[in-house]
């Protein structure tokens, strides 16, 4: 299976190095994909000199615009792309089991995180309702919608329809792609925190992911017409 890694990224200078070197001292190395979002740090140098392929945006546009720009530019190039976060976050050496998972028939594979105390406990509380709200749209388990370290089957992300945004993209993806008959399994990750800062807003992102939520509890009585174009393309792969 071809597959590349795609990482979003923003003001990420101090950890994306170490993520890029450790992706490529993987047995089976991917193609890189950094979508660099205005950042104002060296992100786009640590990347470039490592060797990734970079993609630049002038202004700061949100990590799901990123995700779906990247999507889009590698396009063609492999049978799968696998989403990291740049701040360390997802170690990389996991990145075999999600491709196992794949290969064993999943076309969207999600990371599931413990939420140890190391998560701090209004994240904990957080990802908890908001698992348990998109479980119920998606019809299936999903222990942890939030994390960003996933492998999407090209196939899937040929036909799921992805609306531009922040971190409500991930949610919508899940929700989305299960509607239209995709496989989703889950493989455990650690939890890792340390000193990385969030860039998530509360003020901005939560009151985003919860509109989100609602919006896919909608689309359920009264699917919009990309998801009814999608549908009629057949189920599944
Ligand atoms: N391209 C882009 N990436 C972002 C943006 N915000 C966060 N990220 C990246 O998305 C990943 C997760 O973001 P982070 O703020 O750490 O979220 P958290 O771990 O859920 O608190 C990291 O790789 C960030 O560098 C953004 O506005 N644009
Ligand atoms: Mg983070």
């Amino acid at each position: 299976m071809r597959v590349a890694a795609l990482i979003p990224a923003y003001q990420a200078a101090a950890h994306l190095g170490e993520v890029i070197l450790r992706l490529r001292a993987l047995p089976a190395p991917p193609d890189i994909l950094v979508v660099d979002d205005g950042s104002r740090d060296a992100t786009a140098e640590v990347a470039r000199q490592l060797g990734a392929r970079v993609l630049c945006f002038a202004g700061n546009r949100g990590k799901g615009n990123a995700l779906l720009a990247g999507f889009e530019a590698l396009r063609g190039d492999c049978d799968a792309v696998v989403t990291l976060d740049a701040d360390g976050q997802h170690p990389p050496e996991c990145l075999p089991d999600f491709v196992r998972a794949a290969e064993a028939g999943a076309d969207l594979v999600l990371g599931r995180r413990e939420r140890t105390p190391n998560m701090p406990w209004e994240r904990r509380f957080a990802n908890d309702f908001s698992s348990r709200w998109t479980a119920m749209l998606a019809g299936q388990t999903v222990s942890d919608s939030q994390c960003g370290y996933r492998l999407h089957r090209s196939a899937l992300l040929a036909r799921t329809p992805i609306s531009p945004g922040r971190y409500e993209l991930e949610t919508e993806i899940i929700v989305r792609a299960a509607r239209l008959g995709f496989r989703i399994a889950e493989v455990p990750i650690p939890t890792v925190y340390a000193n990385e800062e969030s860039h998530m807003r509360k003020t901005r992102d939560v009151p985003r992911i919860v509109g989100s939520l609602l919006r896919l509890g909608f689309e359920g009585v009264a699917p919009p017409p990309e998801m009814r174009r999608a549908r009629a393309g057949g189920g599944g792969r």
